[in-house]
């Protein structure tokens, strides 16, 4: 009997899901300066198209002149089947809301992907993990066409089982449950 009603309650949660992208919670009073410095990739939810494929390392960096700005490398194959470490540069414009930037972002080589893309912070505790999210196409009815997001560890070893919890919860909320993939690191980019 418990369990049938667990299970209700499951499908009741999927039911009453809210998939629109700007219901989606975010980082409450994020805060730039706590969030500087390395973050490393544990997984992944990839957009269409071309994209950082394992081995991704983030930076963050506070300007003198307050503005935040990231590099990131990671492994990548190109024209098919060059594979290289891209080393990419992002800066962060602020919005309204504290915890949503548009990134400017461009790839060290000319011929690496550059763009403009939402990168909204969902969230962090700042010492171990945090959720990113970015919607690249909105669909008509306000829910998401093509997104990617990142779920990063301060240690590169990966998350610790306590932090497991909360972002199995907050990918469920992004509607993205089942979507991510393992990223691996095994040193590919450690010498560029
Ligand atoms: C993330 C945060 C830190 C700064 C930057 C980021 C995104 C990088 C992207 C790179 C794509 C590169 C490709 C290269 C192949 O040509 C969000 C990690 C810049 C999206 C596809």
């Amino acid at each position: 009997m418990l369990r049938i009603l667990a299970a209700l309650c499951l499908l009741a949660t999927c039911w009453a899901q809210d998939c629109t992208v700007s219901n989606f919670q975010v980082m409450k009073n994020f805060d730039r300066q706590k969030y500087t410095g390395t973050w490393y990739a544990v997984a992944k939810k990839d957009p269409v198209g071309l994209f950082l494929l394992d081995n991704i390392v983030a930076e963050f960096t506070i300007g003198d002149d307050g503005a935040m700005t990231a590099t990131a490398k990671g492994r990548v194959v190109i024209m098919n089947n060059w594979e290289l470490c891209a080393n990419m540069f992002g800066t962060f414009e602020a919005t309204t809301d504290p915890s949503k930037f548009k990134m400017k972002y461009w790839g060290a080589a000319s011929y690496l992907q550059s763009g403009l893309d939402d990168h909204w912070v969902i969230d962090t505790d700042y010492d171990n993990y945090a959720i990113h999210y970015s919607c690249r196409q909105l669909d008509t009815d306000g829910t998401c066409l093509d997104s990617y997001s990142f779920i990063f560890s301060r240690h590169a070893t990966g998350l610790r089982p306590e932090d497991q919890k909360i972002v199995t919860q907050r990918k469920q909320e992004l509607c993205l449950l089942g979507k991510y993939r393992r990223v691996s690191h095994n040193g590919f980019c450690d010498a560029s």
